[in-house]
């Protein structure tokens, strides 16, 4: 089926869905107190979850912060979890630390381990070259044989050219995130945006690495900030936004596609980031649950 079809199918043809998708989280390394998250509260995150959605699945951006990698997997373990395991090679120091912790704990836990990603949005911010970014995924998958190794990134950078060389590299997985609220959207059109967008970098992927290209193509962010949050252009923060917002990613996921909603969990540690123009934008109600792990609204697809 051809992503591009699916805004007009969806209107029309419920009946022909095929296999859904999956829906898997985004997942912080901290408590709400910015304490680093032990086994323990892994495994309390895991329950929440597949509680409240079913889903078993999550990512996260560096496996060394707060030694992630050690208490999650065996976390994942216990209750039947699999995790994308982050590294972020922006700098040297993380890139290694990270890889080096993936390389001691990933084997023990093979089971555990649905991916590893190699940067996120390293092409958005500029970081990196395609040819850069090959390299640092050539050297995991080097350093970690045996798992599926990708990067995520903005739909635009997949969309404009800008990860083409990365593209014709045929990496195992590739993550595509794609945000209506970041797009300045009004929630009744913020769907329709996300759709759209995700369908341009999934048909350029096609275009530049064949129709066959094996790549296996995840939305790796989406989602919307709740009461408390901070609006952007026309989209605005709110429980109900963010709940109707949900219900297309739930319809994605009936589709057949993947993705991961960001994030699990409000992560009130996190400090106010300072946006163009000098205002403080709040970055902690971005939570599909609150910090205490209770749903702000169903979680079913
Ligand atoms: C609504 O979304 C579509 C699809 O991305 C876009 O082309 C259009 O410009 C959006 N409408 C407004 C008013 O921004
Ligand atoms: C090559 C390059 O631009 N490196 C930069 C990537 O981003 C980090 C911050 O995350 C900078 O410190 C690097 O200099």
């Amino acid at each position: 089926m051809h992503f591009s079809l699916l805004a007009a199918a969806l209107a029309v043809a419920p009946a022909l869905v095929s296999a859904k998708g999956t829906l898997g989280f985004a997942l912080g390394t901290k408590n709400a107190d910015g304490t680093c998250k032990a086994q323990s509260d892994y495994e309390a995150d895991f329950d929440a979850i597949a509680d409240a959605s079913g889903s078993k699945l999550v990512r996260g951006y560096s496996a060394s912060d707060c030694n992630a990698a050690q208490y999650i997997l065996p976390a994942a373990k216990s209750k039947g979890f699999q995790v994308v395991l982050g590294i972020w090679p922006d700098v040297q120091k993380s890139f290694d630390d990270d890889r080096n912790i993936i390389a001691k704990y990933a084997p023990q836990y093979k089971d555990q381990v649905y991916a590893i990603t190699v940067g996120s949005e390293t092409l958005y911010r500029g970081n990196f070259t395609g040819d850069q970014l090959v390299d640092k995924i050539n050297i995991v998958k080097k350093a970690v044989p045996g798992f599926k190794v990708g990067t995520a990134d903005s739909w635009n950078k997949y969309d404009d050219g800008t990860a083409d060389a990365l593209i014709r590299s045929k990496p195992d997985i590739l993550f595509v995130n794609a945000f209506g609220f970041w797009q300045g959207q009004k929630i009744e059109n913020a769907t329709h945006q996300y759709f759209d967008d995700l369908n341009r970098a999934y048909q350029h992927i096609e275009n530049v690495a064949g129709a066959d290209h094996g790549i296996e193509l995840w939305n790796g962010e989406t989602g919307w900030p709740t009461d408390g949050g901070s609006d952007f252009k026309d989209a605005k923060a709110g429980t109900d936004n963010a709940k109707a917002y949900y219900a297309g990613v739930c319809s994605l996921i009936d589709w057949g596609y993947n993705a991961f909603y960001f994030e699990a969990f409000d992560e009130p540690w996190k400090p106010a980031s300072i946006g163009d123009g000098g205002l403080a934008a709040d970055e902690t109600h971005w939570g599909a649950m609150t910090a205490d792990r209770k749903t702000k609204f169903s979680l079913q697809c």
